[in-house]
């Protein structure tokens, strides 16, 4: 089937599955919940029951994201953001408290690795935090399952009354310094053990599928086929009540209704899901406020339709309009509720004026799709030799193939090599179209600022710092178009490790993408990294260049990355100026633009 070998796949001394179990169910049956505010308002004792009535009786319920530094600071906001919606008479019911990657460490490993964005809990009053002091109910999504830290994080929140606890999606995540994915696959089944221990509680596995191969997959048959999958793990094998939820990546309101009733067609135990979230993708830095208005509004209208006509129970996000620029602040909060609130009395007036028959055609064929691409992941990964009744080896095997080799592997489509991945998608995911779209405008670029010339005999070593892959994506792109040699080490990649593939490549770039707010912080470690290996290829560095600076949030920090000897990139057309520049004179007559889709 291919040239995978299994040993790659699965190393032979993995812990036992059974034993991981048995430890994260002991310790899940030992934890006491709290109850909540919101709960408590609600009268019941788990988030889960109370979104079953709201499926009922059709009630719309509004998530937010929020996350800044500290509890504390979270907390403050939160109490504002609140007492601005009661001003106003907006609904808000529910909080992903978004965490700092640091969260998935090991407590003892935060402090000392670098600092993102995102909130931290570092003492157990923060935790406790979450049921005595915040009125909307708190989620803990980000770097909690699926972590090295799975088990810590999932016993802190289900103690702090989190009934939706994920987030099984971010399986794939790379933490900084830590190195064995056995050990991190192996705490997050023992997590999920230990969330499966307080199923009949109303406390859920929660998965954002845009965090993690689904937002790299082409197909939407596909990303169905990856829930069913993690379906399969955490209910089948390990017992948890699963929840994916998904938004980000979707554009097409027609397509994102279709999906949201694909997953309600596979929740085989009606698990309400946790969000659906708003369209983060199709804004862009380079838009316009008032263009992110419209996207938002339709965006959230049509989730809230589909709600209303098909309820799941699902919560509903509208994406702050300045979502592409900065975390958003507490004004940009309330005034994405206010968007939400008055979609829902819009939503409810033209309800019967939308025909759902072309959304539901479309749900089979994905559903239909899925059901393939699953049957043959399950048969494929058995060939290799994975055990598919063992959740550490299927969550170690899947991991190390990665989403685009899974795809390719396993997609259900018709062959067509006119598609990047080799088939033409059942049916085609957002992402294609956007990835199409935006290597495509970034080439036009290129050729227009006049820049298309040859780049052969270059080499250059290409990754991104955190899981943003898009940026990166269109980078490796232009640059093999050209004609470059470029090693991509995909995502998640530590700086030494950038410095070790330059000097082994004899790198004259490195093409270095960061988005998660440590653009100077990043670059220091990257260039200390090649100093010491003594080499000193060009460093170009792109994404989003921002960094707090003391007290100062989110500055643009270009003009001291500059002062590295780094060279700040808001444009691919920037680094490729420069590049074209040092191409060996004896290539430079080479034809550029090289039409084979580049791996
Ligand atoms: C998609 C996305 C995600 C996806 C990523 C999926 C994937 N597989 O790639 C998901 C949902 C997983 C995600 C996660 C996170 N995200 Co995010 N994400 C985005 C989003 C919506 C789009 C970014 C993007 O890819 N754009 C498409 C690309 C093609 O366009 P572009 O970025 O403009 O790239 C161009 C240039 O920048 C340039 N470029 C990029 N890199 C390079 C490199 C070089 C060398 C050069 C020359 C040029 C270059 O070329 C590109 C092509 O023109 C933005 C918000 C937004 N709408 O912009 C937030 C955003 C970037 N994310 C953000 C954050 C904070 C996170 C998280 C840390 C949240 C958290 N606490 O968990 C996590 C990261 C976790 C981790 N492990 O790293 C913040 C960053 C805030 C900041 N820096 O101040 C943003 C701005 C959202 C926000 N407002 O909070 N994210």
């Amino acid at each position: 089937m291919s040239s995978v070998a299994e040993a790659e796949l699965v190393p032979g001394d993995i812990p036992s599955s059974a034993e991981l179990i048995r430890r994260g169910r002991e310790t899940g049956a030992g934890l006491s919940k709290a109850i909540t505010r919101y709960q408590r308002r609600h009268e019941v004792i788990s988030e889960r029951f109370y979104k079953e009535r709201c499926r009922e009786d059709r009630t719309i319920t509004y998530y937010i994201n929020l996350g800044l530094k500290s509890w504390p600071e979270t907390r403050e906001a939160l109490a504002e953001v609140q007492d601005e919606c009661d001003r106003r008479g907006l609904r808000v019911d529910r909080v992903s408290l978004t965490s700092d990657r640091r969260m998935g460490l090991m407590p003892e490993d935060r402090a000392g690795a670098t600092e993102e964005t995102g909130i931290m809990f570092w003492t157990p009053a923060d935790w406790a935090g979450i049921a005595k002091e915040i009125e909307p109910q708190g989620i803990v999504n980000d770097h909690a399952v699926g972590s090295p830290a799975s088990v810590f994080n999932a016993v802190a929140a289900i103690e702090a009354g989190v009934s939706y606890v994920g987030n099984l999606s971010q399986q794939a995540y790379g933490y900084p310094g830590w190195s064995s994915d056995v050990d991190q696959m192996a705490n997050t089944v023992e997590a999920i053990a230990v969330i499966a221990a307080k199923r009949d509680q109303g406390v859920v596995l929660d998965s954002y599928t845009d965090d993690g191969f689904c937002a790299s997959f082409h197909d939407v048959a596909t990303s169905l086929a990856w829930c069913m999958f993690h379906r399969y793990v955490a209910e089948e094998l390990i017992g948890a009540a699963y929840s994916p939820s998904f938004g980000s990546t979707y554009a097409d309101p027609m397509l994102k209704a279709a999906f949201a009733r694909s997953l309600d067609a596979i929740n085989t135990a009606g698990v309400p899901p946790s969000v659906t979230h708003g369209d983060t993708n199709s804004l862009s830095p380079s838009y316009s406020l008032d263009r992110h208005a419209a996207t938002v509004t339709q965006d959230i209208f049509f989730s809230i339709a589909n709600e209303l006509d098909h309820p799941t129970g699902t919560s509903v996000h509208a994406t702050p309009l300045t979502e592409p620029t900065r975390i958003p602040t507490v004004g940009d909060i309330v005034q994405s509720l206010e968007i939400a609130n008055e979609a829902e009395r819009r939503a409810r007036e033209s309800l019967p004026m939308i025909d759902w028959r072309p959304v539901n055609e479309l749900r089979d064929r994905i559903v239909t799709g899925g059901g393939k691409v699953y049957a043959a992941l399950m048969a494929g990964l058995e060939d290799l030799g994975v055990d598919i009744r063992d959740p550490l080896a299927l969550l170690i095997a899947t991991r190390r193939l990665g989403a685009v080799r899974i795809e390719e592997m396993f997609g259900a489509g018709e062959p067509d090599d006119s598609y990047p991945r080799g088939f033409e998608p059942v049916v085609a995911t957002n992402t294609l179209s956007r990835a199409i779209a935006g290597r495509d405008e970034v080439m036009a670029e290129v050729r227009d600022a006049g820049l298309d010339r040859s780049l052969h005999g270059v080499k250059v070593v290409a990754a991104s710092g955190d899981i943003h892959e898009y940026g990166l994506d269109a980078v490796v792109y232009v640059l093999r178009r050209l004609g470059a040699e470029v090693v991509d080490l995909g995502t998640s990649v530590d700086e030494d490790l950038i410095a070790a593939a330059a000097v082994e490549t004899a790198a004259d770039a490195v093409a270095f993408s960061t988005y998660n707010g440590v653009a100077l912080s990043a670059s220091e470690t990257l260039t200390r990294h090649l100093e010491t290996r003594e080499v000193s290829p060009l460093v170009f560095v792109g994404g989003r260049l921002t960094q707090d600076l003391g007290d100062a949030k989110s500055v643009d920090v270009s003009s001291q990355i500059a002062e590295l000897g780094v060279i700040p990139c808001q444009a691919v057309t920037e680094m490729v100026g420069r590049l074209a520049d040092s191409a060996p004179a004896s290539h430079r007559d080479q034809p550029t633009e090289h039409k084979g889709e580049p791996a």
